[in-house]
């Protein structure tokens, strides 16, 4: 008699972990959607930029002034970008956070690249 309670007990509990498991398991799902669709838009706008061998990859970035992302990437080659009426420097991988008034930003390579350097010319077009 005493054994068959310990034996329900025993069933009770495990099922109850099982049970806790699963729900633990679909909370952490979740958490992992919410936190990616807040970073994604987090900190206003993202301006992308991307460099290969030897141009950068739109001539002219047009974004709307106010606080915007810049970030940059080196798809091909060693490549960075200078932006100079922002103060602004980045390598493969970085970014920087500026305040964008109206106006043109031009910028280039910062990095000397080879024969396709001098080329390295695009600018930023705030509106
Ligand atoms: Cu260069």
């Amino acid at each position: 008699m005493q054994k068959k309670w310990m034996v329900l007990f025993f069933l009770a509990v495990s099922l109850t972990l099982l049970l806790s498991a699963c729900g633990a398991g679909s909370g952490e799902n979740e958490t992992d959607s919410v936190a990616s669709d807040s970073s994604s838009g987090a900190g206003g706008d993202t301006l992308e930029i991307s460099a290969t061998n030897w141009s950068f990859n739109q001539e002219t970035f047009e974004v709307p002034a106010g606080e915007t992302t810049i970030s940059f990437t080196s798809k091909e080659g060693v490549h960075g970008i200078s932006i100079p009426d922002l103060g602004v420097d980045l390598t493969d991988g970085e970014s920087a956070t500026v305040d964008l008034e109206p106006g043109e930003y031009p910028f280039s390579c910062n990095i000397a690249c080879g024969q396709g350097h001098a080329d390295m010319q695009a600018k930023i077009v705030v509106k």
